[in-house]
């Protein structure tokens, strides 16, 4: 049986299992690492815990782009600990003002055909260049950067058909937008989106990597491209190594399912408050009025995104109702802006250009007022995600943006002139801002280490036995962010968990800390998609610091589901269980082997499956995954000692 893109490279960094069939857990080599600084210290912190003299993947970066801005003296400490540690270890570090990470990984490090992870769920932004990339939970990428295997089930592969070409007017997001539409934030999980057809020939890697990156809204595992003649352009374009192979899918690949989309009849959308999957066409919602523009993120934060901005805005002046923010992706696409006469032109017009970085779309400035409406080229619109859970947020392309910009209220693109973009010869290279590990070689690094930075409490082997108390019964849709806010409130927290496990559950239920900080003990019970969004590990990290024991939810995101494995959290999938608020609840973990768990309440037991496989309970026996590694190495110290026969606790599986 032929085999897809995605397959290939599978398989052929497969050092667990036998076969690459959808459904098969397996163990992958990877290649690359990122993380960024709101997950980045806790990875350095998780790595730090291995013992390790030197990071083991071909290449890691750490970047400052999150919280660049450094509204807070603790988020300068926490640039200074990724500085070090990159150095200590052996990581690239990109400095504040060097952009978004997965634009640059993209631009800078990205190579077709082998596997990237990284401790943020925009990772698959890589997959336009035909490059494997998950978005993954701090102590899996702390794994992979000590050279570990990382695991997954191998997902569902849905091939996603283009043809045509985009008119004027309709963008890259468009097509993901549309998607996202059809198949709901939920329509990805346990898939991977991988494209193919003669339409792909008419998109850019910049379009590609909108694409992909937002291929994360719909819960997939990861999306990617085919590597073609426009890849190897654009490493060209970018001054990279040539060293590049095609990567086309067998003739006779088999996919789950096919999603056909004809880009000739693609029309503008734009995701209204709430969800990203909120889609609608602009036709049925312009003259919407709208307070505040963001053009930038991972998302549209490229040249070409901000170029037809600029093109549209030429000689035009924004609204006097609206405020129009700009912050390019990376300093490449900022250069590119300067040296064309962009930035110019969008001054002029009345926009407001700010340092490349993540910014308003995590909630770092422009944080929206009560009731204000924001339209963004960011990914994710939730309540709260930009700062505030009184601002309303919408998704569109630039085009919408800049059209939206010029009437002061939700417009149609396509009543304007048309604009003609085409990729540069030779983009700017200047890699001033980009630390290599090769310039500390020499040097004896001394690791800076603020006094906000807190070293993780050692996970240990959890009891099999435990009267829990169910403090929380939320809905379905639960996202991270609703586990765990991002922006002002929080982000110069991350390296804290006692500071900001106070957060938790801030935005659902203020009362959530003080109930659970009174017990060791607790039960949250969730619905559907459970922690779907970002990768943020803290989401879990912090239900480990507050004695949550266990989640029961109807299903769960793939991430925050392996992050709560990976904190010693039990993640349960029931569908017709239901506790109450209040209910003591039993489980005997040593009977979760049989495939089966038991959970009770007094008079009753339920007898429910789980979809845990031998190698998470095992994980969740020592109490998470660093308890885990921590257990192996001792089993192997003992061993090579001669000392210790087969090791006494996995006999109970
Ligand atoms: C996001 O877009 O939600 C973030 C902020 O980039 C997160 C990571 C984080 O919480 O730091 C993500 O996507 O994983
Ligand atoms: Fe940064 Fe926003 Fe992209 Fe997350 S989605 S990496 S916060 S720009």
């Amino acid at each position: 049986m032929g085999l897809s893109i995605a397959q290939k490279i599978l398989q052929n960094h497969q050092v667990v299992g036998d076969s690459v069939s959808p459904g098969e857990e397996i163990g992958i080599r990877i290649d690359q690492c990122l993380n960024q600084d709101s997950t980045g210290t806790m990875v350095w912190l998780e790595f730090e815990s291995l013992g390790l003299d030197r990071i083991s993947c071909d290449v890691a970066v750490s970047y400052n782009d999150h919280t660049s801005l450094s509204f807070k003296g603790e988020s300068s400490d926490d640039h200074l600990f990724l500085q070090t540690m990159a150095a200590k270890y052996g990581a690239f570090f990109s400095k504040g003002g060097n952009g978004v990470c997965h634009q640059i990984h993209y631009e800078r490090f990205g190579k077709p055909g082998e596997t990237l992870l990284g401790a943020d769920s925009h990772t698959p932004t890589c997959g336009g260049l035909g490059m494997l990339a998950i978005g993954a939970g701090g102590m899996d990428v702390a794994v992979a950067l000590a050279g570990g295997v990382f695991y997954l089930k191998v997902p569902n592969i849905i091939k996603v058909e283009l043809d045509g070409r985009l008119r004027w007017g309709v963008s890259a997001r468009d097509i993901i937008q549309t998607i996202l539409r059809d198949i709901s934030v939920k329509g990805g999980v346990g898939s991977l989106l991988e494209y193919s057809g003669e339409g792909i020939k008419n998109l850019t890697i910049p379009q590609r990597a909108t694409i992909t990156n937002m291929g994360a809204e719909t819960g997939a595992t990861t999306s990617i491209f085919p590597a073609d003649e426009l890849t190897k352009d654009f490493l060209r374009q970018q001054k990279r190594s040539p060293d590049y192979t095609e990567l086309q899918p067998d003739e006779d690949a088999c996919y789950s399912r096919t999603i056909s989309i004809n880009l000739n009849y693609l029309e503008p959308t734009v995701a209204l408050p709430g969800m990203p999957d909120k889609v609608k066409k602009i036709r049925e919602v312009e003259g919407r009025l709208i307070d505040q523009i963001f053009i930038g993120s991972c998302t549209n934060g490229g040249y070409q995104d901000i170029r037809i901005v600029a093109d549209m805005l030429r000689e035009k002046r924004v609204h006097p109702r609206i405020d129009l923010i700009i912050s390019p992706g990376s300093r490449q696409v900022q250069q590119m802006l300067i040296k064309d006469g962009s930035y110019d032109v969008l001054t002029q017009a009345g926009a407001r250009l700010i340092d490349p970085g993540c910014n308003a779309c995590i909630g770092v400035g422009f944080v929206p007022g009560y009731n204000h409406v924001s339209l963004r080229t960011v990914n994710r619109n939730w309540p709260g995600r930009g700062g505030s859970k009184h601002g309303k947020i919408m998704l569109g392309s630039p085009q919408i943006c800049a059209a939206s910009a010029v009437k002061g209220m939700l417009s149609d693109p396509r009543e304007f002139a048309p604009v003609e973009f085409s990729e540069p010869d030779e983009y700017i290279i200047d890699d001033t801002l980009l630390l290599s590990p090769d310039s500390f070689k020499s040097q004896s690094i001394e690791v800076r280490r603020g006094p906000n930075i807190v070293v993780l409490e050692q996970q240990n082997p959890i009891e099999r036995l435990f009267n829990a108390k169910v403090i929380l019964k939320v809905g379905d849709g639960i996202s991270t962010d609703d586990i765990l806010p991002a922006g002002p409130l929080t982000q110069h927290l991350r390296s804290n968990l006692g500071e900001i496990a106070k957060y938790a559950f801030f935005y659902v239920d203020e009362e959530f800390y003080n109930r659970a900080k009174n017990s060791q003990n607790n039960i949250v019970m969730g619905g559907e998609n459970y922690g779907q969004g970002s990768s943020r590990e803290h989401a879990a990290l912090v239900m480990w610091h507050l004695g949550v024991k266990m989640v029961i939810a109807k299903s769960f995101a793939r991430i925050h589901r392996s992050n709560l494995i990976n904190c010693g959290v039990l993640p349960v999938t029931h569908k017709s269980v239901s506790f109450n608020l209040g209910d003591v609840i039993d489980c005997d973990i040593s009977k979760v082997h049989d495939g089966k768990i038991n959970l009770g309440n007094g008079e009753n037991i339920y007898e429910i499956t789980h979809d845990l496989t031998d190698r998470e309970i095992k994980i969740l026996s020592q109490g998470g995954i660093l308890g885990y590694m921590r257990y192996e190495k001792e089993v192997e110290t003992q061993k090579e000692n001669s000392q210790l026969g087969s090791p006494e606790l996995f006999d109970m599986f």
